[in-house]
């Protein structure tokens, strides 16, 4: 008869899910033992890490992913990363070590005390199996749920004296299961919008992240291009990927992130069609009209609760793909004059420090066509944007929770699941200490990302939040004497520090080339940097 370890390894094994993310404890040894050969475990050194490694891994490669944490305080440790995951819509499995059965009630060192409540809003589904025997069970329906729509993080408490059990006789079921996650849209629906779309004079598209999760990224640009639509990216702070290539002349730019700017930039737009965001991830707070005068919207989303949240404009309830690929069917051409193109993104003179801006753009010189960023460097993140105009799927991964440390963690994991394209992680100083032990992750396991730090010294973004929210004299702005390289040298991640534009730009194409990780850290004048 087979363990309960062997069918839940065989349940991993068919999703796809040999590679597990995690720090181990005594509670997680039992899950560890006789590790399969055909499985990689990637160790991260704190649990935000683990984490963050495994949402990029999940996000890039399109399937779920496993993240084993120590009970408690492991998990505790992993929430922020969590709550990434979850704003990311990122199939996350987690799961962690739980005390031996016998020992729970009397609460002996290490247990998890309220294993499913602690997690609880930051995941779709939180679970500790009443028996031994329905751990593969518990565990085939966590990854089920984690990936129907909206993907998710979903959570597994796992006693320890679990694994080495018989498993029940009929188990095997549940390792063959397949639950095909896409929902297709309702035809009725889908046959209106494309009548709104035809009877409209000025609509636009507002292309966001779930585009690029859904695969739909080329129905995205032939709809943009049959209706002649103007294209704007949904809000940066909410979009943790692209949903449109930034280059392309439909592209009209980044919607600002809140209410009033949003209308203002629509303005003139009768219908307003959003796919694959959630209307809007709105922040900081600038009141005004939701919608410009005389226009309507409409979004396509696959979440229903986004579906559901949304202060203005009609939904429809779809995997994002399968809604555009049969809009498209529904759709002619149309007879609109075509926007304006965006201006070439121009990064002025050279000073010392560069600006960020001129660090992007050096950036975007080097940047080879089949490169991947991964970005978190806040007071920058919409030069980024403008100075690279990413325009190739899955190029692109932010976290659309805010919560710093995504960056170099997810980084590794876009890496390990891409290993044929080269990945940049553009990160802010103070953003690196939230996951600092990533770059031993990195070099322990020679995960060949290229480490782009931004040094201002500050925290730069939230000087510029002070003067919206008109703060004056708020302490703990000021990060002086970071030394980022040094550190990163330390945990075996070979670093350079430069200044200059040639210099820059040497060491990045260098370090992009480079089959190692390597970081490079550049000094950068402080402030926003929007274009
Ligand atoms: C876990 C977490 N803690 C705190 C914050 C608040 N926060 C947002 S941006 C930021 C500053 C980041 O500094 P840095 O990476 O140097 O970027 P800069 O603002 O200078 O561009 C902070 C602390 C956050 N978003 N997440």
């Amino acid at each position: 008869m087979a363990s309960v370890r062997e069918v839940a390894f065989e349940l991993f094994r068919e999703h796809g899910m040999t590679t597990v993310f995690g720090n181990p404890g005594s509670t997680e040894l039992p899950m560890l033992a006789e590790f399969p050969e055909d499985f990689r475990y990637v160790l991260g050194l704190q649990e935000a890490v683990a984490v963050g490694m495994a949402d990029g891994y999940a996000q890039a490669s399109g399937r779920p992913a496993h993240v084993n944490l120590h009970t408690a305080p492991g998990v505790g440790n992993g929430m922020g990363a969590i709550f990434n995951a979850q704003a990311n819509h990122s199939p996350l499995l987690v799961t962690a070590g739980q005390q031996v059965r016998a020992q729970i009630t009397m609460q002996a060192n290490l247990t998890n005390r309220d294993a499913t409540r602690v997690v609880h809003p930051f995941v779709k589904w939180s679970f500790e199996p009443p028996r031994a025997q329905d751990v593969p069970h518990a565990l085939a329906r966590a990854i089920h749920t984690a990936s129907l729509a909206p993907k998710g993080p979903v959570f597994v408490s796992l006693p320890m004296d679990d694994w080495t059990e018989e498993a029940d006789a009929e188990s095997g079921h549940v390792i063959e299961r397949v639950a095909e996650p896409r929902m297709g849209p309702d035809p009725a629906a889908v046959e209106s919008l494309a009548e709104r779309l035809n009877a409209a004079s000025s609509p636009a598209l507002v292309a966001g992240p779930d585009i690029d999760a859904s695969g739909a990224w080329d129905d995205a640009v032939a709809l943009a291009e049959r209706q002649r639509l103007p294209v704007f990216a949904s809000p940066a702070p909410g979009g943790g990927r692209l949903g449109f290539p930034e280059g392309h002349p439909l592209f009209q730019g980044v919607l600002p992130p809140a209410i009033g700017p949003v209308t203002e930039t629509l303005k003139g737009r009768d219908l307003i069609l959003v796919v694959g965001s959630s209307v809007f991830p709105y922040y900081p707070y600038i009141p005004g009209p939701l919608l410009p005068e005389g226009a309507s919207l409409i979004a396509i989303t696959s979440d229903p609760d986004e579906a559901a949240r949304a202060p203005m404009g009609d939904v429809i309830l779809a995997d994002v793909g399968l809604a555009l690929r049969a809009l498209l069917e529904e759709v002619g051409e149309a007879n609109r004059a075509e926007p304006d193109p965006l201006p070439e993104p121009t990064a002025g003179e050279e000073t010392d420090p560069l600006t960020p801006t001129m660090v992007q753009h050096t950036l975007a010189q080097v940047f080879p066509e089949d490169g991947i960023v991964v970005l978190e460097s806040p007071s920058s993140t919409l030069s980024l944007r403008n100075q690279m105009r990413i325009s190739r799927a899955g190029s692109y991964y932010f976290s659309a929770g805010g919560g710093l440390g995504f960056g170099l963690a997810a980084a590794i994991g876009v890496q390990l699941a891409q290993p044929d394209r080269p990945v940049v992680c553009v990160v802010g100083e103070g953003s690196v200490q939230y996951a600092v032990t990533a770059f031993w992750t990195a070099a322990a396991y020679d995960v060949p990302v290229t480490f782009l730090v931004l040094r201002n010294e500050e925290y730069s973004i939230l000087k510029w939040f002070a003067d919206i929210e008109e703060v004056t004299g708020a302490p703990g702005l000021d990060l002086p004497a970071l030394e980022v390289a040094k550190v990163a040298e330390a945990y075996g991640v070979s670093s350079t520090a430069v200044s200059g534009r040639d210099e820059l730009h040497e060491a990045l194409r260098v370090a992009i080339g480079s089959s190692k990780p390597e970081l490079v850290e550049v000094p950068v004048t402080p402030g926003m940097a929007l274009f």
